[in-house]
């Protein structure tokens, strides 16, 4: 254990960290999540990876009427090969750019045959969504395609080795931004580009809140049109985490207010879901080895640029209660009378 964790130079567990002090736990026991598991034991995922247990908690929302179109990524993967695959849902491998136009395909074919009652989710990466597909993603929203599109972002291209992608934070370290000249761009909006697509629903969720998820996923599959959800997970091996802050980390993502979870309704109603305690993100960073190198002064601007952001949101949230309702053909499938009831 310890010789693995020193060859990938991730920190060495520190016997002394209790899961208990978390500020930001919460009590696991109330959890109203649905019993039935769409995904065995025994997949591909590294101990602990945020994506195994994003897709679990995503097709206890979605149940077994669900067909999962995965680009490439670690979920290509993740559910090994057939007939020892773990998903218990039928599940189609496309080329890496084309995750949603292949979604919307075959939601358009089960269109034809009268299947409305089966759901179709797009299931990719960062690096598939916010760089290589986003053009068949911005289509498929603008053409208001009637799918799921879930973006897990670990925040790198983790599947070829953890490199740099658009939806890497500022200041992060990968094998294409090194230490001595890390990322030096914030992390794209993606949620902020679709809105303005006028899309009828986006959200952010994390796998550490898996009600607000699951909620979330069940809310997308009652609206026909495209809907898209923004999921961070964590990483292990690409964010230099130990297997077992998985969770604390993504919790800590949500409390520092790094990773603010809301949703948008219409392109235009802003919710936040969550309000965070914001803990020092100081404590978010520590945890993971890609901040390593961070001094003071570049903490006090990530301090800085989550304020800024979280400023930004509040005035959307504003903006959106202060804007008279949309008129037709503003908003993507919105039909006389949505509005007024
Ligand atoms: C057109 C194309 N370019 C590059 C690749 C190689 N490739 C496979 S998976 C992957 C990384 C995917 O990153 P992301 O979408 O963030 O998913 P993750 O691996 O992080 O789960 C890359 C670059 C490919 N399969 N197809
Ligand atoms: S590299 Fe990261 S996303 Fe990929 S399987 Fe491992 S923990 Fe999961
Ligand atoms: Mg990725």
């Amino acid at each position: 254990m310890c010789c693995r964790w020193a060859k990938k130079n991730l920190p060495r567990p520190s016997r002394g960290v209790d899961l208990a002090d978390n500020l930001v736990a919460y009590d696991a026991r109330n959890l109203q999540i649905p019993d039935r598991e769409l995904m065995r034991s025994g997949h591909l995922a590294c101990p602990g990876c945020g994506a195994a247990i994003g897709m679990r908690q995503a097709l206890k929302a979605l149940g077994p009427d669900t067909i999962v179109v995965i680009p490439a990524c670690c979920w290509a993967v993740i559910n090994g090969p057939y007939p020892y695959h773990s998903l218990e849902v039928p599940v189609i491998q496309v080329a890496f750019e084309t995750a949603a136009i292949s979604a919307a395909g075959i939601r358009a074919a089960l269109e034809i045959q009268g299947r409305n009652d089966v759901t179709v989710m797009a299931w990719a990466g960062d690096g598939g969504t916010f760089d290589i597909g986003f053009q068949s993603l911005s289509g498929a929203v603008e053409r208001n395609d009637d799918i799921i599109y879930v973006c897990y972002d670990n925040e790198a291209y983790m599947n070829t080795g953890i490199q740099r992608s658009s939806a890497t934070p500022y200041g992060a370290w990968t094998t294409t931004t090194p230490t001595d000249s890390p990322k030096a761009e914030p992390k794209k909006n993606i949620v902020e580009i679709l809105v303005e697509h006028r899309i009828q629903y986006a959200a952010t969720a994390c796998i550490s809140h898996p009600e607000d998820f699951i909620r979330k996923l069940q809310t997308a599959k009652s609206i026909r049109g495209a809907k898209f959800i923004h999921l961070w997970i964590s990483c292990l091996p690409g964010h230099k985490v130990e297997e077992r802050f998985s969770i604390k980390l993504a919790r800590l993502a949500v409390e520092t207010g790094v990773f603010p979870l809301y949703e948008v309704h219409s392109g235009t109603r802003y919710t936040i879901n969550h309000e965070p305690t914001f803990v020092d993100v100081a404590e978010y960073l520590k945890l993971q080895g890609r901040f390593r190198h961070l001094q003071e002064a570049d903490i006090d601007r990530i301090r800085h640029n989550i304020e800024w952001e979280w400023q930004r949101l509040r005035l959307k949230v504003e903006m959106g209660r202060r804007l008279p309702l949309p008129p037709v053909g503003a908003i993507a499938g919105v039909q006389p009378g949505r509005f007024e009831s």
